[in-house]
């Protein structure tokens, strides 16, 4: 592609790292750069109803690429998609959110034109996103392309998102076609640290009697998974995620033990996770609902840590060991010392029978783990849905995007949006509350007019149920308006290719799931469940925040 200006050579540098899409909504200062992203060869505009659902819809990208991008314009544009972008700050995804701004001459003159706060300052929202991102940039005819190289190279070294502010004039200045390849930096990495490292683990892991793994999110934001595998192929230790990174691990594997969250895991899976006498924590951040509510059990003295960057081993720490170097490490060392450590250890428990018939939480989750089939990509809101599908045990390569740090209801629609955009061939099931849904119903449209097949499951349960379950069990505030939701499809689309169905028996969500069960249409499938119905980890989970937040 030949590069003549900055917008081009911006455009030029995402490709390069794997870009191939760019999400937003369009605004009188970023149409020019548009003129640019439609006459680009490769990459393609994914125009989306509002700047909140195209912030989401690029984390969903990010999680299944190398990067992602986001288009924006001043002020009202941004500041919509800013709640986005801090989940892809809180859950590290690299989206870089391009703001086209007022011209530079405009600027200085100190005009009050529109999206500005009308006093003539233009920092206001650079300052804002610079709480929620790793770089920031505004760019100017001199600086852009070397600022826009570095913005980039900091997003994809923190798997954080970074900032670019495009005034209208800076993108049609004149530029050249980089000469180099933009090189991502390794982690910084010291030598020393990772020998005593090695010899700590080492003296741990001689006399261990039982060791056990618990891999979580970071690993997969930092592209390890496969290390990892290649690991736990080699020693099948007994092993677990959590819910923020579920998926991670082959859920198939021998030694997967199930999700843990610490009391509220399955007793199996916290035995097999909490009783061995080292547990080596890979990628881990424990957070509050996904550990209901800090109950783990891992102690700092039986407790190996490694983080992106650096480790611990019990109260020792050893700075710049990155993430890979410390696997490879414990890796050799598994390998010399796991014949003589334990090797027993449970598989996940089976879901519960229900012996009712009718249809609820229950049943409908097992339910979905039946329709469950290798390479699916899931996606589960903050709702019951991401409780109940941290039951669930995964089929091989299948992936689950849950949002459980940052938490913003509505987010796994559009992001479904952004993951199936990534992967167009791939199986994407959406499992979304009414109440989250009603957030950001509008990405269907999008999703219907780019020809997407997403398997949509709208959990009805007639309002905020884990809301509910938390405070207010019958107050109103709890309640949402009743949607025709089976009708919603054909109201966003003119030619509407959806199926849709609601279902209230057992039977019959079994039976709409054989014809739904290929995903080459989307469909639209309404679960109607008992208002007050909750998956047992939730239960957990919220008594403890209502005891918390007490
Ligand atoms: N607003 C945002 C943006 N995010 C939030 N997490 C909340 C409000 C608070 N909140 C958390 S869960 C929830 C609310 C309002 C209700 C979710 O209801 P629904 O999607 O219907 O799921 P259910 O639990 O009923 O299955």
């Amino acid at each position: 592609m030949k590069v003549a200006t900055v917008g081009d050579y911006l455009l030029y540098r995402l490709h390069e790292i794997g870009i191939d899409h760019l999400f937003g909504v369009p605004g009188d200062y970023n149409l020019q750069f548009l003129d640019h992203v439609i006459a680009h060869p490769q990459l393609a505009w994914v125009g989306c109803a509002n700047e909140l659902n195209a912030a989401y819809a690029a984390d969903g990208y990010a999680r299944c690429k190398s990067a992602a991008a986001l288009l924006t314009t001043f002020g009202v544009g941004e500041l919509s998609a800013i709640n986005g972008v801090a989940g892809s700050y809180a859950e590290y995804l690299p989206v870089i959110h391009i703001v086209g701004a007022p011209s530079l001459k405009m600027q200085q003159n100190g005009d009050l034109v529109h999206h500005s706060l009308g006093d003539g300052d233009f920092e206001h929202f650079l300052r804002m996103q610079r709480e929620v991102t790793v770089a920031q940039a505004a760019l100017t005819v001199e600086n852009a392309c070397a600022e826009i190289d570095r913005v980039i190279l900091t997003v994809l070294h923190e798997r954080r998102p970074g900032y670019l502010l495009l005034p209208t004039d800076v993108c049609e200045a004149p530029a050249r076609t980089p000469t180099t390849p933009l090189k991502p930096g390794g982690a910084e990495f010291d030598a020393q640290a990772l020998a005593a490292f090695s010899d700590a683990a080492e003296e741990w892991l001689a006399r261990a009697k039982s060791v056990s793994l618990l891999a979580d999110f970071l690993v997969d934001r930092f592209d390890l998974s496969a290390v990892l595998a290649r690991w736990l192929d080699e020693t099948p230790l007994p092993h677990a995620s959590l819910l923020m990174g579920k998926g991670v691990v082959n859920e198939q594997r021998p030694g997967f033990v199930g999700t843990y969250a610490g009391e509220g895991s399955a007793e199996s899976t916290r035995q097999g996770i909490e009783q061995a006498d080292v547990i080596i924590c890979v990628g881990v951040r424990f957070t509050d609902t996904i550990t209901a509510g800090f109950t783990q059990q891992i102690p700092t003295a039986k407790r190996i840590d490694i983080q992106p960057f650096d480790c611990r081993i019990g109260e020792r720490h050893f700075a710049r060991v990155p993430m890979q170097q410390a696997i490879e490490t414990l890796r050799q060392l598994c390998r010399r010392y796991a014949s003589g450590w334990e090797k027993h250890c449970d598989t996940p428990p089976p879901l519960l029978a229900d012996a009712q018939s009718g249809l609820n939480q229950n049943a409908f989750w097992q339910a979905m783990q039946d329709f469950l089939q290798p390479g699916d990509l899931l996606l589960a809101d903050q709702g019951t849905a991401a409780f109940g599908a941290a039951a669930l045990r995964l089929a091989e390569n299948s992936t689950l995007i849950v949002q459980p740090l940052w938490g913003s209801i509505g987010y796994t629609l559009p992001a479904a949006f952004g993951a199936q955009t990534a992967h167009p061939t791939r199986r994407v099931i959406l499992l979304i509350g009414d109440g989250s849904a009603q957030l950001t119903a509008q990405e269907l449209g999008s999703m219907m007019r780019d020809g997407l097949h997403p398997l949509i499951f709208l959990l009805n349960n007639e309002g905020y149920t884990v809301e509910r379950a938390i405070h207010g069990a019958t107050q109103r505030y709890n309640d949402i308006a009743a949607w025709n939701w089976t009708q919603l499809p054909q109201a966003m689309s003119v030619e509407c290719p959806v199926q849709s169905w609601r279902v209230e028996e057992s039977v019959q969500l079994i039976e709409v799931m054989t014809l739904i069960a290929p995903g080459e249409r989307m469909s639209l499938v309404e679960v109607m469940l008992p208002q007050q119905d909750i998956p047992p980890l939730l239960q957990k989970v919220s008594a403890s925040l209502h005891q918390r937040n007490g």
